[in-house]
């Protein structure tokens, strides 16, 4: 067999691809026509394809890349680690440095008594864990019928049958079966199009009280758990409405509800803090993470959980029944232990904090004047841009929602900027260390690309409102 390697021709790439390699969340026979774009390279925020074309990737690879691409101090430190000790347990009895490093680390990092960590390969295994962790907590603090846990519509808490029932996503829930039972959706705080002549700050409550309701419907005994994004990511980079997050918090206490933070996209320094619950005001029992924990380095992720959920599971008289044979991996766990330590030594948040958030939002909120472009929205360094055909009246398109989006994104491709859609939402999430000129290159291109879907749009007469 011949050796597959970037040397061959992108189209032998693109073959051996199709016939092999089926991909996530895609048709992949619409992919097989088309060809994947192939990826051979990274350094700092810029990829290079097959072609040879050097593209900003204005997501960080899928919201994870923080600490950019190419860093020989992380290669390094795997390396080592892998000939130190490849993989060990953390099963029978067992831990190893790494695991035990890391631990630590993350506790120290995280806020409140959030001081214990249990490891995940992903942000999907630690939300699975969260929802085992849960009704454990309740079933041994003598309740065993709070098992119900509330979450939003549009919500993104990743694709195993757990995470995705806890998601709000109807294009899973419509494949295999999901939500497993006991998981309910409420609606999500997105003032710009489901707010209609209500104030931000009013939407922001409504919602929130939604899930009041929901646990007055369902009885306070029924309900272990509220989970939700700070910023929903997957679901456009939704910025919730001041009032939102503080009215959750006190419906949380006010019930005895356990309040879960999924950071898997916003914890390390996202928006301009370790964890956005610091950025919003929350204060959960459990906080998901996994992508920047390692700058997706190495798959890991992991539930930070409070002193009182752990100490009343540990202290339960058994086993917790729950785990994955690469809990702690030990080169994971060395990896994303280096990444924090660099993210600290490099000032890399007060970069966000000082530099590069204050910077992007100049240009950033700029775009809001584009024609295409209603709202405008940056929290740290993630961003959405609303495109609609009527920014007074905050206007969905004639044409089926994402079809805008998508010729947006087709034309973000052709000018070498990674920028994504959701819907007709264009949405952004760098490297956490792009700098003043690479956000300049960043914005021109979003421009240029704007500009070209906006002429496409008149030309095709795709500019109307629905
Ligand atoms: N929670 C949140 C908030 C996420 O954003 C997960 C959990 C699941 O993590 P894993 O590591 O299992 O993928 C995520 C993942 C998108 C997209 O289209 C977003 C994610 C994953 C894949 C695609 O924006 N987020």
């Amino acid at each position: 067999m011949t050796q597959i390697t970037n040397h061959l021709p992108t189209k032998e790439l693109q073959r051996l691809d199709a016939a092999h390699h089926m991909h996530p969340f895609t048709e992949d026979a619409a992919l097989a026509r088309k060809g994947a774009r192939i990826i051979t390279r990274g350094r700092g925020v810029w990829l290079t394809d097959s072609e040879g074309k050097e593209i900003l990737d204005g997501m960080a690879g899928l919201w994870c890349v923080n600490l950019g691409y190419g860093r020989k101090d992380l290669a390094e430190v795997a390396a080592r680690q892998m000939e130190e000790l490849c993989y060990y347990n953390t099963f029978f009895q067992t831990s190893h440095v790494p695991a035990i490093a890391l631990a630590a680390k993350v506790a120290e990092l995280a806020p409140g008594d959030l001081n214990h960590l249990f490891y995940a390969g992903s942000g999907s295994e630690a939300n699975d864990t969260n929802i085992r962790l849960v009704r454990r907590y309740w079933d041994v603090k003598g309740k065993p019928g709070k098992t119900v846990i509330i979450s939003r519509k549009n919500a993104y808490h990743g694709s195993t049958m757990g995470g995705g029932s806890l998601g709000g996503m109807a294009g899973i829930h419509a494949q295999g079966g999901l939500p497993i039972p006991d998981i309910v959706h409420i609606g999500q705080p997105y003032w710009w199009a489901e707010g209609g002549d209500m104030t931000p700050e009013e939407f922001g409550l409504l919602r929130a009280r939604e899930l009041e309701a929901k646990i007055e419907e369902l009885g306070a005994d029924r309900v272990a758990a509220f989970i939700g994004e700070p910023i929903q990511g997957a679901g456009g980079v939704i910025v919730p409405p001041a009032t939102y997050w503080p009215e959750i918090q006190r419906i949380c206490d006010k019930y005895g509800i356990l309040l879960i933070a999924d950071e898997v996209i916003t914890g390390f320094g996202r928006t301009g803090n370790w964890f956005a619950c610091e950025t919003f005001g929350i204060r959960p029992h459990i906080i998901t993470i996994a992508k920047g924990l390692s700058s997706g380095y190495a798959p890991i992720g992991g539930s930070i959980i409070c002193d009182e959920v752990y100490e009343t599971i540990a202290n339960s008289g058994d086993d917790f029944n729950h785990g994955y044979t690469y809990c702690g991996h030990p080169v994971a766990a060395a990896v994303a232990l280096r990444n924090l330590e660099l993210i600290e030594e490099e000032g890399v948040i007060d970069h966000v904090r000082n530099v590069a958030h204050p910077y992007l939002m100049e240009r950033w909120q700029a775009l809001a004047d584009h024609p295409l472009v209603g709202e405008a929205k940056l929290v740290g360094l993630m961003g959405s841009i609303a495109l609609t055909p009527d920014k007074a009246s905050r206007a969905a398109f004639a044409s089926e929602a994402g079809t805008v989006g998508y010729r947006c994104r087709e034309r973000c491709f052709a000018n070498n900027l990674v920028m994504r859609h959701v819907g007709d939402r264009m949405i952004i999430s760098p490297p956490l260390v792009i700098t003043p000129s690479e956000i300049d290159a960043l914005i021109d291109r979003a421009t240029r690309s704007l500009d070209e879907c906006h002429a496409g749009l008149k030309a095709d007469g795709l500019l109307k409102a629905a």
